[in-house]
Parts: structure tokens; sequence; C-alpha cells
């Protein structure tokens, strides 16, 4: 039995949680495979907003199991929170979510250890969520990492210490101004561990391999979005995980022949928070609409998300990267009103006109090339069907497919899970 993936196509943000719970009816487990505590995953139904960091985002339905893959980046701190957030809705935790014993832990010191380096690279930083992703990521490929299947070990702590040690120096080398106590960060560090111990570990990819041959259906849930990925994104303005749908195999254990449906989720328009280029970024009123309607505030930090038109270069460029087989349009509710819609359909650069992504896409480099469009004024997000839907965006959903060469399966229409149309 196959494994489908969803994945943003974007800078993140592209409603992944949304999507992921109103499909996990229709799959047994809902795996996370990269990313950490960065990820703001947002999900609404009976008027309540939940927003998940490293919880997958089924877990919300009884029927199916959430796995924590070992691509993903833990901070047992952070997750404590979840955890607690999660409390009065009277799930059962243990019978739910499984963590993979090959999950890397973020300490109190790769947190410190973020805000070092972005505080020295002064007006080039990276524009980080300082939840310690890189460092983290760092520690896992140059092979001193601490890992979830670490603490079962009766000398964890030791193994911390050094580490810790390790990262005290490294901070002083940085040689900024940062504040901290890492006393009271640890108190808090090895407390939220030690409930992090009473949940279930386990080796992932040995249980997702098993499920795959009773027939049971996963989903692989991204986090993050493709231009942010750590080997295809807008480098070095990108996170530290492969985002894109290799990263799944990594960050899973499962084969590539074994997956199935690429689910592929976009804006109707673009967001990116933090530093790096944007070339369809606009700094006027249509911008700020965006902005102010779409409520565009990043869900981990609350930072302002800036705003602008589609970009289809860098759309295809992700539906290429990805394999995507189907695609999902979300807050085309946010666009009702814009008498006249753009969508940047390929770049001036160096003298001349491109359609896919070149090595650098900094605004100095590349000048969009914009179709204009009717918009369309009709509030969407009372519609329950596609047949109330208006011309204006028949025909801009019409024109994404036919550029894109992917059905669109999914029109989102508000962020509740019940304003979601399936075509
Ligand atoms: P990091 O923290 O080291 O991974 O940051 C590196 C870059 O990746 C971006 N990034 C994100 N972009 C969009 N959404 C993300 N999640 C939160 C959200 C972000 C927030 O859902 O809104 O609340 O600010 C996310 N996580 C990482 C980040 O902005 C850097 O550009
Ligand atoms: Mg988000």
């Amino acid at each position: 039995m196959a494994v489908d993936l969803l994945l943003g196509l974007q800078w993140g943000d592209e409603g992944k949680g949304k999507i992921v719970d109103v499909l996990t009816k229709d799959y047994d487990i809902i795996a996370r495979f990269q990313g950490g505590p960065n990820a703001g995953h947002t999900l609404e139904f009976d008027g309540i907003k939940h927003v998940l960091h490293t919880i997958p985002s089924g877990i919300f339905h009884k029927n199916a199991m959430n796995v924590v893959g070992n691509g993903v980046v833990i901070d047992p701190v952070i997750f404590k929170k979840e955890l607690d957030a999660l409390q009065k809705f009277n799930l059962d935790i243990n019978a739910i979510l499984l963590i993979s014993r090959k999950a890397h832990l973020i300490l109190p010191t790769h947190r410190l250890l973020d805000a070092a380096s972005e505080a020295s690279k002064g007006k080039a930083k990276i524009g980080s969520t300082l939840k310690g992703i890189g460092p983290t990521y760092m520690d896992k490929t140059g092979r001193n990492g601490m890992r979830i299947g670490d603490l079962e070990l009766d000398n964890w702590k030791e193994k911390y210490r050094a580490l810790a040690d390790k990262h005290e120096a490294m901070i002083d080398y940085y040689n900024v101004d940062i504040q901290y106590d890492l006393q009271d960060l640890e108190t808090e560090f090895f407390a939220a561990v030690e409930e992090l111990k009473e949940l279930t570990f386990i080796d992932s990819e040995e249980y997702l391999f098993q499920a795959q041959k009773e027939g049971k259906k996963i989903l692989a849930e991204g986090a993050q979005g493709s231009l942010l990925d750590i080997d295809f994104g807008t480098y070095p303005y990108v996170t530290s995980s492969n985002t894109t749908a290799a990263g799944a195999c990594t960050g899973l254990g499962v084969a590539p022949n074994q997956i199935g449906e690429v689910k592929g989720i976009f804006k109707a328009y673009a967001t990116r928070v933090g530093s790096g280029p944007f070339p369809t970024e606009l700094f006027d009123e249509a911008g700020e609409t965006m902005g102010r309607v779409g409520n565009e505030f990043g869900a981990t930090t609350g930072r302002p998300r800036r705003c602008g038109w589609l970009d289809l270069v860098a759309l295809k460029y992700a539906v290429q990267v990805n394999g995507v087989t189907e695609l999902n349009m979300m807050k085309g509710d946010v666009l009702s009103g814009f008498k006249k819609l753009k969508v940047c359909t390929a770049y001036k650069y160096k003298g001349e006109t491109i359609t896919h992504l070149p090595y650098n896409i900094e605004q100095e480099n590349v000048t969009p090339i914009y179709s204009e469009m009717d918009g369309w004024s009709e509030d969407l997000t009372k519609m329950n069907s596609q047949d109330q839907f208006p011309a204006e965006l028949n025909a801009y959903i019409d024109f994404l497919e036919k550029e894109l060469e992917v059905p669109i399966k999914i029109v989102s229409v508000g962020p509740d899970r019940t304003q979601t149309i399936h075509r």
C-alpha cells in the first residue's frame, strides 16, 4: 500500500495543517517527516483554532495514529506545551501518538546557538524562528546529536552535559550579547524530558514498514515549504531540512517506490516570513490587503508575513521537484474584492525571459512578468460547491491547471474544516 504525501509548495504557511486534518478520515496513520517546532500548523473546527508545532495534524481524529518520524527534531519543552494544550480535549495521547527513537533532540543550547548565529549575522540574518532548528540539524549531520532513543539510556545526562558544554563554548565564540540562565533552561528541559519519556518511543521505520505490509493508509505531512528546502530552496534563506518529497523517504524510512499520491498545497497568492528573496513581493496596498484579510502572521512567532502575487515560475519548480500529482488551492477567499489579479508566469533575468527558477532570484536579478486576470467580488467563504464559484474564479483555477499541468482537487474557501470544496 502506497504512502501519500502532503507538501507545501511555497514558503510554508500554505495550510497544510487544515488539509491534513480534512484528509485524516481517509488515513490510518499521519506521519511528520521533517522540521520541528519552527512549524505552525493551524487547523480549525467547531469554532476553535488549534496550532500544532511538532505533533502531526491528525491528532484530533480517534481513528488515526500519529507518528513523529526520525527526520523531525523535537524540543521537549515545546512538546510538553503542545501536549498541555491538548489536555482539555480528552485525547488518549498514548493510544494515538508515537515518536521515533531516531528523531533528534533540540537542547536549550541549540536555541541559544540559533540566537547567537542570527545575532552575529546582523542584516544578513536568516529570519529563523529561533527554535534551534539549524544547530540541531548541524549536530545531526555532524554526528554529534542526541536522539530520542538516547533518553532510554542510563547515561543520557552525561551525553547531554558534554554536548551542552561544547555548545556554551561555541556561544562564546560568536561573541554576541545574549542573556541567558542555562540553569533555569535546564531545569525546564529536564522536567519536560521526564514527561516526554511517558510517551511511546518506537522504531518508526519498522512500524511504518509493517503498517504498509498490512495495507494501512499512510499520509506523510510536510512542514515549511519547497522553497525553504535545504537543497532546492532559496539558500541560505531556507530551513535546515529537506521539505520536498525526498525528505519523506529519509525522514520516515519509506522507500521511493512506495510513494503514492503527492498532494501539493499552495495559496492562491504567496507569502513568506523571515528573510530571503521573494520576486513577486508587494509593498503596496494590495499586499497589505492580503496580509490583513488573510491574517498573515506567523503561527509560531507572530511575525507579519510578507505577501505577494502567485509565482508560477516558483510553483512549477516545486511541482517538478516533488512530482506533484494533485494540487490543493488555499485562501482563494482572501482574493475576493481584487478587481484585477496578477500571476507571475516568467522572469526577466539578465535581459532574457525565462520560465525556470534561476540560481539567484534576488530582486535585483529577477523581474517578474505578469499575466493579468479579472478578479471576483463574491464572498467564497459560505460556498459549499464548485457550482457556486464565480466565473472569474473558475477561470483562475483553469489557468493554473493549464500552466501547472496538474489538477486542482481541493479548493479551500476558509480556515474551517467545513470550508473545503473537493473537485
Ligand atoms: P528556521 O527556524 O531555522 O527553520 O528558519 C529558517 C527559515 O525558514 C522559515 N520558516 C518558516 N516559514 C514559514 N512558516 C514557518 N512556520 C511558522 C508559521 C513561522 C512563524 O507557521 O507561521 O511563526 O514565524 C516556518 N518555519 C521556518 C523561517 O521564517 C526562516 O526564513
Ligand atoms: Mg505555518
